[in-house]
């Protein structure tokens, strides 16, 4: 047991949830890989959501309340840490569940399902896979065609960046979640929340109930974010702390 008090608390308990994950048949293996990656850049953002990732969660829903036909795309990184999440903002903005994975199994997307209905969640897609992301070669190209094929607007947080290409190509607005603003899903999504997939859900689902109307410049936030992973490590260099 991972008492309360330990100071990495909320950080053990991620992990914890990333190797039941594993152990349900929830998570890929490689997903322990992907989540250790995101582990070092939210320690860099100080593993808490700044300013940059508050005003994307902001924006990002608002494309989500507005669009006439959201998908949210779950992998097994993402069920595992914020089920609960995924099913509330779905219901929040009347947005469809479809579960798309990179390494494809129909026993592992029936157990995310299952999951995700334990949740909640009504009507998940993904199972039927019967249509495909023009100009993907691998599995993560077979989804749903009441799904994301036909979507205006796919939230895919933990995305890979082939995809977050092909979806922009095929003319859909792609808002996604990435620890890392310098991957290349981080760069060419529409909207990207640098922040822990854990933190980023339950804020869109805040901001669901505000108004806000502003442009928004995702280069200029990734900028933003890269300046303070800068200043950080700047600041632990000159404190002698390394
Ligand atoms: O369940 P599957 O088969 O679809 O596979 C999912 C993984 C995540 C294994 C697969 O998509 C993958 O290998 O992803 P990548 O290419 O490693 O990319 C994962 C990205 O998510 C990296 O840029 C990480 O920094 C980031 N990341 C990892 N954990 C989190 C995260 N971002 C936000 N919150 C996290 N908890």
């Amino acid at each position: 047991m991972i008492p309360r008090s330990h100071p990495r608390y909320e950080s053990l308990m991620m992990r914890k949830k990333i190797e039941d994950g594993v152990k349900k048949g929830i998570v890929h293996i490689t997903g322990l890989i992907a989540h250790g990656r995101g582990e070092a850049f939210d320690y860099l953002i100080g593993e808490k959501t700044q300013p940059f990732a508050d005003l994307a969660a902001r924006a990002a829903a608002r494309v989500l309340k507005n669009a006439k036909h959201a998908v949210i795309s779950v992998n097994g990184n993402t069920a595992a840490l914020v089920a609960d999440g995924i099913v509330k903002l779905a219901e929040k903005c009347n947005a469809d569940i479809e579960v798309n994975l990179f390494h494809r199994s129909e026993e592992r997307i029936r157990k995310i399902i299952s999951l995700l209905e334990e949740n909640g969640a009504k009507n998940v897609l993904g199972m039927e896979g019967n249509a495909r992301i023009e100009g993907l070669e691998h599995d993560r190209a077979i989804c749903s065609r009441e799904g994301i094929y036909s979507a205006d607007v796919v939230f895919v947080p933990l995305e890979d960046g082939d995809r977050c290409e092909a979806l922009k190509k095929m003319g859909k607005k792609v808002i996604t979640v990435d620890l890392n603003p310098l991957s290349r899903t981080a760069r060419k999504a529409d909207i990207t929340i640098v922040d822990n997939v854990t933190r980023a859900i339950p804020n869109i689902i805040k901001y669901c109930d505000e108004e806000w109307n502003e442009e928004w410049d995702n280069l200029r936030m990734l900028d933003e974010a890269l300046n303070f992973i800068c200043s950080r490590l700047k600041e632990i260099y000159s404190s002698g702390a390394l």
